[in-house]
């Protein structure tokens, strides 16, 4: 076993010097913790040290291996080097009998107070506003047609939803404290937090650009995921779980062009470097309308969870160059941090085995493909956490992303006939990132 094998940086590959320009004014912001400035200077240093020191190195290439046996990679944190969401300073300990810090942290709470919780719903409503009570940590409408509404809490994912339109809710552990954070020019964060999980949201135009068509989603992903870093590692919830990220026209542009792409070059390039074992779980989804509007949200927790891989398929970060210069920067699910009240986070699945599309053509065989992914997923997340159910049931929502329109209903009846009404689910119409993919399914399970 190579010494690497427990220590695995997420690289980035190079950018040029003139990308070094930090982008925009970031002051300490009055988000979940109210950071200082002082805080928020610290990690940018520590972001364009990090920069510096990719200009003289080679991106090395894909890490081969000759299994795809995942395990959860290990972090040691006598190894320095990496940068980390979390303030304190060394690489979260992944093994048991390591004083964790967030555990430290959580003694020295009173004893009555809870540990996060966070639940999802499908719910029917009239409007958001009737969704927004005190411990509402987001609300999510639907379709180009999803009311509007000023609440930071509330996000239009305009994705088409197939059938009636349910809001997806979010409910925290208490009351939530919310608001925005910076300036609409080098993007605003919109935020919500009840101490133990922050959501937060970014949406970003995309500026003007050579490739594939004039817009520039390389560009858009790494301003967001600097704002993103920039807010979440200087919080009280400083720990990312999960993400999602919609943006339009997914495969537009061939080869190292496509913008799902160059989105993976822009996401990594604004994560900046850092320990595989931190990486979120996440979605990354195409829109259909038109709108070149990146949106990424995601949910930050004030203690680390425990990501987790999937058996049968290579870890996103780990795929070849074939899929493009910069691996996705991904986990394939999040176990939430430990004594929490949280489902499983699980990112956007679909037909990859290996690091290989399979069932090209054939929608069906996709969707099974697809749950048997999650199977092993499941069977790998209750190695950590047996009381996880084996199967999705009442306990799982599912969100299932369905290419073309037509598939629509086909997907519909081949989910009703392997779960009937046990598993809450919403249809969405939205492209995969990768052109074969007919189908892809995210959601919690618990
Ligand atoms: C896959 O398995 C499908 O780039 O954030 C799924 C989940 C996928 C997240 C991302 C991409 C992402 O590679 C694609």
């Amino acid at each position: 076993m190579q010494n690497d094998h427990n220590r695995q940086l997420h690289d980035v590959i190079r950018r040029p010097p003139t990308k070094l320009t930090p982008v925009g004014p970031r002051g300490g912001h009055a988000g979940p913790g109210s950071p200082t400035g002082k805080t928020g200077q610290r990690h940018r240093a520590a972001r364009y040290d990090a920069s510096l020191r990719l200009q003289q190195e080679e991106h090395d290439g894909p890490i081969r291996r000759d299994t795809y046996g995942n395990g959860v990679p290990q972090s040691d944190p006598a190894q320095g080097g990496a940068r980390h969401f979390h303030g304190s300073g060394r690489a979260r300990p992944s093994g048991a009998g390591f004083p964790r810090f967030a555990d430290t942290y959580a003694m020295s709470r009173p004893m009555t107070h809870p540990g996060a919780a966070l639940s999802v719903d499908y719910v029917q409503a009239s409007a958001p506003d009737a969704l927004l009570a005190a411990d509402t940590l987001a609300v999510f409408g639907f379709g180009t047609d999803a009311p509007h509404c000023d609440d930071p809490r509330y996000l239009r994912i305009p994705l088409q939803p197939y059938g009636t339109a349910p809001f997806e809710l979010w409910r925290g552990a208490g009351p939530v404290d919310h608001g925005a954070h910076g300036d609409a020019q080098s993007g605003q964060i919109r935020w919500s937090s009840d101490g133990q999980l922050t959501f937060g949201v970014i949406e970003i135009d995309e500026p003007p650009g050579e490739h594939p068509d004039h817009s520039d989603i390389c560009e858009a992903a790494e301003r967001a995921y600097t704002q993103l870093v920039g807010f979440v590692s200087g919080s009280r919830t400083p720990h990312l779980l999960r993400v999602w990220n919609y943006l339009d026209a997914i495969t537009q542009g061939d080869g190292d062009a496509e913008r799902y792409r160059q989105f993976c070059v822009g996401r990594a390039r604004g994560l900046g470097r850092f320990d595989t074992i931190e990486l979120p779980a996440a979605t990354a989804i195409g829109r259909c309308d038109g709108q070149r509007t990146l949106q990424v949200y995601w949910l930050s927790a004030d203690r680390g969870g425990t990501p987790v891989e999937n058996p049968r398929q290579v870890s996103a970060y780990r795929y070849p160059r074939q899929y493009g210069p910069q691996s996705p920067s991904f986990a394939r699910a999040m176990l939430p941090p430990p004594g929490s009240r949280m489902p499983l986070l699980l990112s956007g699945t679909a037909s990859v085995v290996g690091h290989a599309s399979l069932h090209a053509g054939e929608l069906l065989g996709q969707i099974g493909e697809t749950f048997a992914n999650f199977d092993a997923l499941l069977a790998e997340a209750r190695r950590h956490q047996p009381s996880l159910p084996a199967g999705f049931g009442t306990g799982t929502r599912l969100k299932v992303y369905v290419r073309d329109a037509e598939d629509l209903p086909v997907v519909a009846q081949a989910l009703d006939a392997r779960f009937g009404n046990s598993v809450p689910r919403i249809l969405l119409h939205a492209a995969i990132c990768r052109r074969e993919l007919a189908v892809e399914i995210d959601g919690v399970h618990a």
